[in-house]
């Protein structure tokens, strides 16, 4: 793994910061009506993203994970302004406005989206990687999922082939407490959700999510373990969502000192500590880069608003069409 050294602590917080305060500008105009849709917000999971980013070669490695999808992309280098942009469904969005809050795609950056079905995107991930494995491009693929993706069906096949043919894959499972409003107690019988990894002989356990070191050494362990050929590793990340599962969730599953328990070990204050503690940057310093996530943010909000909305046409550009198509009659 390579080291992390105080210019790493930076970045991460300066990066961490401003995946947060992007996220919470989105659900500013989210109130405005000026994002519509569904918009599912990463607030509390930024260490997974900082950490994991640590341990990839982004000239080759891909991602791939559910609709909690917005900072990722940006982590993996695409333009935080196309990104807003695609939110406001603008036609210089990265899929044109076309995609929307779910379905973030930029396949150059290496992340392959954004998908609202709930594990789907797992059998995909092994596909990612398959495809790695058979081309000889000594990729790894980090293949995220929720905690309540990992009841379905798809996980278990999935788990079954990506170790049988030992596929350089990480399969990390964000364990937020809940899906939607079901909290993981109430979803099975056991809750050490790592533990799925065991029936396979899966390589797999626990990390403390909330901390970007933690997962940066997991995640390293686990992408040279697929790069060397010797297949997949199940991570669980302990980790807390601080908003609700989407914009229209009243979270009364919940009580709001759980909501306080856990933003005391909030990643981007473990962060700052580390920062402060270790004298890598003084508060004025600080203070500078909240001063430029401020702009940054600002300037991809003033991208998106000014854009133009894409051309009608492009509807019928975006849809797959087949003209010999049997027993339907050909429509455009
Ligand atoms: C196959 C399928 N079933 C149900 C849903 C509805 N649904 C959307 S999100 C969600 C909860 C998923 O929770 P989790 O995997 O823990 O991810 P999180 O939202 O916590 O990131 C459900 C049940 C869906 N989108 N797809
Ligand atoms: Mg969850």
């Amino acid at each position: 793994m390579e080291k992390i050294t105080k210019e790493i602590y930076l970045k991460w917080y300066e990066e961490m910061l401003f995946w947060r305060k992007f996220e919470d500008k989105l659900a500013a105009v989210y109130i405005q009506q000026k994002v519509r849709g569904f918009l599912h917000l990463y607030n509390g999971q930024e260490a997974v993203l900082a950490g994991s980013l640590h341990a990839m070669d982004l000239s080759k490695d891909k991602m791939i994970t559910a609709y909690r999808n917005h900072v990722q992309p940006i982590g993996m280098g695409v333009d935080p302004k196309k990104v807003m942009a695609e939110l406001y469904g603008k036609a210089t969005g990265t899929s044109q406005g076309l995609g929307g809050s779910m379905h973030i795609f930029a396949p150059k950056q290496g992340f392959y989206g954004g998908h609202g079905i709930v594990g789907g995107q797992i059998p995909l991930g092994a596909g990612l990687a398959f495809a790695d494995k058979y081309f000889k491009r000594n990729a790894v693929t980090l293949c995220y999922m929720g905690d309540g993706a990992v009841r379905q069906g798809s996980l278990h096949e999935t788990f079954n082939m990506a170790m049988n043919w030992k596929l350089p894959v990480v399969f990390i499972c964000e364990n937020n407490g809940y899906a939607m409003g079901t909290s993981v107690e109430r979803t099975a019988n056991h809750t050490d959700i790592w533990k799925l990894g065991l029936g396979y002989e899966m390589p797999c356990g626990p990390v403390d999510g909330m901390n970007p070191e933690k997962v940066a050494e997991a995640v390293s362990e686990a992408v040279e373990r697929a790069r060397r050929g010797d297949g997949p590793t199940f991570l669980e990340m302990k980790t807390y969502r601080y908003r609700g599962h989407s914009m229209s969730d009243a979270q009364h599953y919940r009580t709001k000192d759980e909501v306080a328990e856990y933003k005391k070990i909030d990643p981007i204050t473990q962060v700052k500590e580390t920062l402060l503690e270790n004298k890598y940057a003084t508060e004025s310093e600080i203070e500078a880069m909240d001063k430029r996530v401020k702009k940054l943010v600002k300037e991809c909000e003033k991208f998106a608003e000014d854009s133009p909305y894409p051309e009608k046409s492009l509807m019928y550009d975006a849809v797959y069409e087949q003209e010999d198509y049997p027993f339907l009659p050909h429509k455009l």
